[in-house]
């Protein structure tokens, strides 16, 4: 486990930030203007009980200040938590792009994260079902990069002019602004419903990536298809990934609704908490490279966002690792004004026509004029370019540089003709010279409209529970949908994706299935349009399965971070429960005691042991895992507590690791976990299968029951109990 402040003395960011820096500690409180106050805690007033005089600047300037606190918050991606880290490359990518910082493995480009959700405003929770942001800003030598993603590789539309449309339809309705953070209303289903082109990534949003367990614990996606540049000017497609080393694990639907009411902040804590504590999250940077020739090798057209290119046809290339190791000083200056935008390149990486990527362009520059309000946010300490900056760009609200000298216009003889433009060959950006060759159209191309064989391809590539959970999901959102239209055509578009699927859900809804496939009506078509040519099409896909998009299929090697309940009540065997505490802590895990009030555990020799959490402020569902301490006394006053018996019902409901000291045997019959009263050999085998350990009575150390313990939580969860 890596220190702290290890990697920050190496980071250019960090020295430019810590300029900024302030730290009252050991220093006089005074007013904006430096000066010294001496009572910051009554308004100056004309005698004792006198009026406020106007005269008083301290108070002025204070709730001046105050009153202007509030920025607009970001339209989508309002809420929001970031880190700060370092990628590295490991080998050098010169056969694809010149990009500096994927070609030195030395050197560690400093990056600051932002992962978001899209829909809620910035005090919403974290377990919305909802896409997650992914936005990194590479601060490269070269200048700022960034690679603004998203925890799917799909997007809803295909072009940019719908982007309005979705956002209007998502958030909450304008009448009576109901409700928040969430798309289970009638407006995004209408939307939806009229627009196949978005099924592709109903389906991803239907998913459990749309309820993930952690941050930390999210791929990340480029979604457009970009391009690389190699120094000889060569050009590459390339799909951007992030594989996140602790694997992909998400979290149900019910303790996501549970989480949001106890905790929601539960992402952000997760992060904040796993970097100060240590556990740096990291990520592989992966790559899909697809040479120019290759450009309609496949059955979709690679400028469709609303297509992935599967893994079993172009492999994933892992080029390097960023690491997130420092929480932000300041939250307002660093997580909120911190301006992302795609059109942040440096040389080396560029665009590809993808008309969604193209609307974007604009859109992320427009936005922060009025968010952060000057288009001076470039010189915001966590927005600069640790490349310095130098141009005839002057003036605008809340300039900070001082440009010096009479010229600010090229060309010019006066200043020397500075500052120069830069060759290629000194590292000045050119575009790629890509030969764009038509007539001016609003229109869409044929080989956008096939919506519904990447959404097929997504549902049966997912395991059973993971297809019991989309169903689930419709179910639940399509249920909180009013309209029985908006229903029957959303019915009408999953028996397009499959018709189990669809069947499921119908009968979920009280609505018949049509018995074929019903084409549903593209309703996103120009006025002036034959609507047969925008009439989704369906293709046979390349390849009928993809395992890469299954959770089922991901990392579960580590319990690294994964946090575990210890109940226990009053008198414990304190020898079994610490040294099952080590055990899992010596392999990253995480251990909170939980009992009925604070204070200290008793072991049965007067040991003591700090009590973290009572059952009211701790819940199974911040947990991974749960151990239930044994001890005579211990167990007694458990068999009478409703909220320990509540804790290990949902735990064991929601499919987590559960390990018991067999002597808490008839505490257990008291729950939802049956068949512990008499522990032979292979109900205890039986068991484990669903990942429940029993410690046997009177065992001299909790050696193999603690080792299948940490492999039955580095599995995740458990679905096969009854
Ligand atoms: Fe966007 C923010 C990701 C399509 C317009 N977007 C924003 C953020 C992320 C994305 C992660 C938050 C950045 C941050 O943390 O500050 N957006 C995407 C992805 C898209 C996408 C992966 C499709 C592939 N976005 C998209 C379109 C438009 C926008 C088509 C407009 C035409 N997005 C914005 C924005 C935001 C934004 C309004 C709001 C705050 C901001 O930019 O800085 O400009």
């Amino acid at each position: 486990m890596a220190t702290l402040n290890e990697n920050t003395e190496f980071d250019p960011k960090n020295d430019d930030l810590n300029k900024f820096k302030e730290n009252g500690t050991d220093e006089f409180l005074t007013t904006n203007q430096g000066v010294r106050i001496n009572d910051n805690q009554n308004s100056l007033k004309s005698g004792e009980r006198g009026a406020t005089l106007l005269e008083d600047f301290i108070l002025r300037e204070k709730i001046t200040h105050f009153d202007h606190e509030r920025i607009p918050e970001r339209i989508v991606h309002a809420r929001g938590a970031a880190a700060h880290g370092f990628f590295q490359v490991y080998e050098p990518m010169a056969k694809y792009t010149k990009a500096g910082f994927l070609n030195d493995p030395d050197r560690r480009t400093p990056v600051f994260a932002r992962f978001s959700t899209v829909a809620g405003s910035r005090g919403s929770t974290d377990l919305a079902r909802d896409v997650r942001g992914f936005s990194v800003k590479f601060y490269t030598e070269e200048g700022n990069y960034d690679l603004v993603g998203n925890n799917m590789p799909v997007f809803f539309i295909q072009d940019a002019i719908k982007f309005p449309d979705l956002i209007h339809a998502v958030k909450p309705e304008p009448h009576n602004e109901i409700p928040q953070a969430a798309s289970a209303h009638d407006t995004f289903w209408d939307f939806i419903s009229l627009m196949p082109e978005s099924t592709h990534m109903i389906m991803w949003l239907m998913s459990d990536r749309a309820i993930p367990r952690s941050l930390r614990m999210m791929e990340g996606f480029g979604v457009h298809t970009f391009r690389l540049i190699n120094e000889a000017g060569e050009a590459y497609f390339v799909k951007f990934h992030w594989k996140p080393l602790l694997g992909v694990h998400s979290v149900l639907w019910d303790e996501a609704l549970q989480i949001s009411g106890k905790d929601p902040d539960f992402h952000r804590r997760d992060l904040w908490e796993a970097i100060e504590n240590g556990f740096f999250p990291e990520w592989e940077l992966g790559m899909q490279i697809i040479p120019e020739a290759d450009e309609h090798r496949f059955d979709f057209d690679l400028l469709d966002p609303t297509k992935l290119v599967p893994e079993e046809l172009v492999p994933v290339m892992k080029v390097g690792k960023m690491t997130l190791n420092r929480n932000p000083d300041n939250y307002f200056a660093e997580t909120e004004q911190v301006a992302f935008h795609p059109g942040h390149l440096v040389p080396g990486i560029d665009f590809t026509n993808d008309p969604l990527l193209q609307g974007r362009l604009f859109s992320y520059t427009d936005t922060q004029l009025s968010r952060l309000g000057s288009p001076n946010f470039h010189e915001i300490p966590i927005n600069r370019s640790i490349n310095t900056v130098h141009n005839n760009q002057r003036d605008g609200h809340m300039r900070q540089m001082i440009n010096k000298g009479k010229t600010s216009y090229d060309p010019n003889s006066m200043g020397g003709g500075c500052p120069f433009q830069a060759q290629a060959a000194q590292g000045g950006f050119t575009s790629y010279a890509e030969r764009v060759d038509g007539k001016k159209i609003r229109g869409r191309s044929a080989s956008f409209m096939d919506h519904f064989s990447q959404a097929a391809l997504f549902y049966n590539s997912q395991s059973e529970v993971e297809k019991e959970h989309i169903v689930e999901a419709f179910s639940f959102e399509l249920g909180k949908v009013e309209l029985e239209s908006i229903r029957e055509r959303m019915i009408g578009i999953l028996t397009e994706v499959d018709l189990q699927l669809a069947t499921q859900v119908a009968d979920n809804l009280g609505l018949e299935v049509p018995k074929e496939p019903q084409h549903p009506l593209n309703h996103g078509v120009p006025a002036d349009a034959d609507p047969i040519d925008y009439q989704p099409t369906k293709k046979k896909p390349n390849i009928g399965r993809s395992e890469a998009l299954s959770m089922a299929n991901t990392i579960k090697d580590s319990i690294n971070s994964r946090q575990i309940a210890i109940l226990a009540d009053v008198e414990v065997d304190m020898d079994n429960l610490m040294a099952m505490k080590t055990a899992l802590e010596n392999v990253g895990g995480v251990c909170k005691i939980i009992a009925p009030k604070l204070g200290y555990l008793h072991g049965m020799s007067g040991e003591k042991l700090k009590i973290d959490m009572n059952f009211k402020t701790g819940a199974s569902v911040f947990f991974d895992a749960v151990y239930v301490a044994g001890g005579t006394k211990n167990e007694n006053r458990l068999l009478t507590n409703p909220d320990a018996i509540a804790f290990v019902n949902e735990a064991y409901r929601h499919g987590k690791p559960i390990a018991v000291e067999g002597d808490t045997v008839p505490f257990l019959e008291l729950t939802m976990i049956k068949g512990t009263s008499t522990v032979s050999a292979s109900q205890i085998d039986h068991l484990a299968d669903q990942g429940i350990l029993v410690l046997p009575v009177g065992a001299s150390t909790v050696g193999k029951t603690a080792v299948d313990f940490i492999l039955a939580i580095a599995q995740h969860r458990f679905w096969n109990r009854v």
